[in-house]
């Protein structure tokens, strides 16, 4: 049995509900976790929301409404978000389940027992919307008094008691793990850039606080909760049976990968490492931190009021064009920005026109002109045998950039295999051969069905939905990468007398939707 396989997303602030960036991070984890499970290894994906800290505070307060009830409302839109996005998570975690409290308090009394915590008086900069601290040094002026951090949101000044980590204590051990695990952080350039802000120092951090009481309560100390960061980067653990189930636990952990936005690496690849050393546990594997998503280049927010709600793309366009899109055109690691007429002309390019409509005319003629039937071995020649060893290698690429989340390489490459079968089809051109040479039409439809079939199988993880639909009009039962290349299922599928039905196009040429102010 190949290695058991834990995925991460973040897990999302419910302050508001989610938007395109939770999506992205969401689909492309969930397309990781489909790839890993086709490799035949047994995978846990946890995604889930982040419930406590100040912002939650803050907006309840604004709402009139109680935390509790502001977290219960938002996380339930991440969830179905999540199920209509095809996320096909393992745990869906809440950082207000009480086992999650049990847990963080247990990290927490083993970063006591090392000697890692002490009381003092914490003054300096707190971001809210960051739920961060920064230092004097990292802030930039915003307009009048404002100070902003390096995210660009205000600052405000604190001051009160609070448990503070030793940070500082973790600054030469955290550089030996990145000079000795040159893939801890990826991409290179966010590994540069904490390397650059672990070199210049660390200061203990602030881990709890005492002018509000929606968190976890600090074990053993009266009026302070944990800094939210604290029990939400627990959750990867907690989530996965610490303290209390062991087996699941040692089989689970350390994840493979933990996969988050590059604004929040700080908090991943400097603040949990140390948490974990101290702890006595051992570390996530990888830490990888993706771009942005733009909306046509812009950042989203509320005053701006460019935030598109991700299932409204889905509902228009469909859930499939939306998660091709996004792998297909950001390049993993790097900020992209996306239209809707982005998301049309590449569902249209790739999926409509090219791969669908491969599927669409080689199904729909086998089930009008050979009554269905799987063609026989007819009369193959070289162009045959070489558009498979296309298609594979093709495939191959595909898998090999998947494996290194380059995830949009990967489509590319996959998009090779299907153009070289479109060259094939219309080179070949079976309609014309109907009359004429029905042994040769034999051969390239039964070439085409090979090829299509592995395509779809490759695909699944990224559109899961059609790509299943597609290998259940050809009577396919195999899902795994095993399946890939061994062309056996045919001669059996022949056997069994299956029978292509005449197909339904699964790829729907898209237009783009009206709105309101279209002209
Ligand atoms: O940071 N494009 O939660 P969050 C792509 N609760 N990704 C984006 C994005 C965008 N426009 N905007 C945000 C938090 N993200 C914490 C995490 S983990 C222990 C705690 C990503 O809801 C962001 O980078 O603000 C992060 O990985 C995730 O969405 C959740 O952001």
């Amino acid at each position: 049995m190949a290695k058991p396989y834990y995925i991460t997303t973040a897990i999302h602030y419910p302050n508001g509900r989610p938007h395109i960036g939770h999506a992205y991070e969401m689909i492309a984890a969930d397309a990781v976790a489909r790839f890993q499970r086709q490799a035949g290894r047994d995978v846990r994906f946890q995604t889930g929301t982040d419930e406590h800290g100040l912002k939650m505070v803050q907006t309840a307060r604004d709402r009139n409404i109680p935390v509790r009830t502001l977290a219960d409302e938002m996380s339930g839109y991440f969830r179905v978000m999540a199920d209509g996005l095809d996320i096909g998570y393992d745990r869906f975690i809440r950082t207000v389940e009480p086992a999650h409290y049990a847990a963080s308090q247990t990290i927490w009394k083993a970063m006591e027992a090392s000697g890692d915590l002490y009381l003092d008086r914490y003054e300096g900069w707190y971001s809210v919307r960051d739920e961060a601290f920064y230092e004097e040094k990292e802030l930039q002026p915003g307009e009048g008094d404002v100070k902003l951090s390096p995210q660009g949101t205000p600052v405000e000044w604190t001051s009160e008691e609070t448990w503070f980590f030793r940070l500082s204590k973790y600054q030469q051990p955290l550089l030996d793990h990145y000079a000795a695990n040159p893939d801890f952080i990826r991409p290179e350039s966010r590994r540069n850039e904490i390397m650059r802000f672990v070199e210049g120092g660390l200061s203990d951090l602030s881990v709890s606080r005492t002018s509000f009481d929606w968190g976890v309560p600090v074990p053993d100390s009266t009026g302070h909760v944990m800094y939210v960061w604290v029990d939400a980067l627990t959750n990867y653990i907690s989530g996965a049976g610490y303290p209390t189930d062991e087996t699941a636990f040692s089989k689970w952990w350390p994840a493979d990968l933990h996969l988050i936005g590059k604004d929040i690496v700080r908090f991943h690849a400097v603040y949990w490492p140390a948490f974990l050393m101290s702890a006595g546990l051992p570390l996530p594997h990888q830490i990888f931190g993706h771009g942005f998503v733009l909306n046509r280049g812009e950042k989203m927010s509320k005053s701006t009021g460019n935030i598109v709600d991700p299932m409204d793309l889905a509902r228009t366009y469909g859930v499939d064009s939306l998660r091709y899109f996004l792998l297909r055109d950001i390049s993993f690691g790097q900020d992209g920005s996306y239209s809707e007429e982005a998301i049309v002309t590449r569902a249209n390019a790739d999926l409509s026109n090219s791969f669908g409509n491969l599927a669409q005319r080689t199904l729909a003629f086998i089930a009008k002109n050979c009554g269905g039937e799987l063609p026989g071995e007819g009369r193959s020649e070289a162009v045959d045998a070489d558009l498979l060893t296309t298609v594979g290698s093709a495939i191959e690429s595909y898998r090999g950039e998947f494996e290194k989340l380059a995830l949009s390489q990967a489509t590319e490459a996959w998009m090779r295999g299907v153009f070289a079968c479109n060259q094939y089809i219309d080179a070949q051109a079976p309609w014309a051969l109907r009359k004429n040479d029905p042994a040769r039409m034999q051969a390239v439809l039964r070439t085409l069905v090979l090829a299509i079939r592995d395509l779809a199988i490759a695909i699944l993880p990224v559109i899961p939905r059609s790509a299943d639909k597609l290998l259940d009009q050809l009577g396919i039962t195999a899902r795994g990468h095993a399946a890939l290349g061994d062309h056996t299922w045919y001669d059996a599928a022949r056997g069994a007398g299956f029978r292509i039905a005449p197909p339904s196009p699964i790829f729907p040429r898209l237009t783009i939707a009206e709105t309101e102010d279209s002209p």
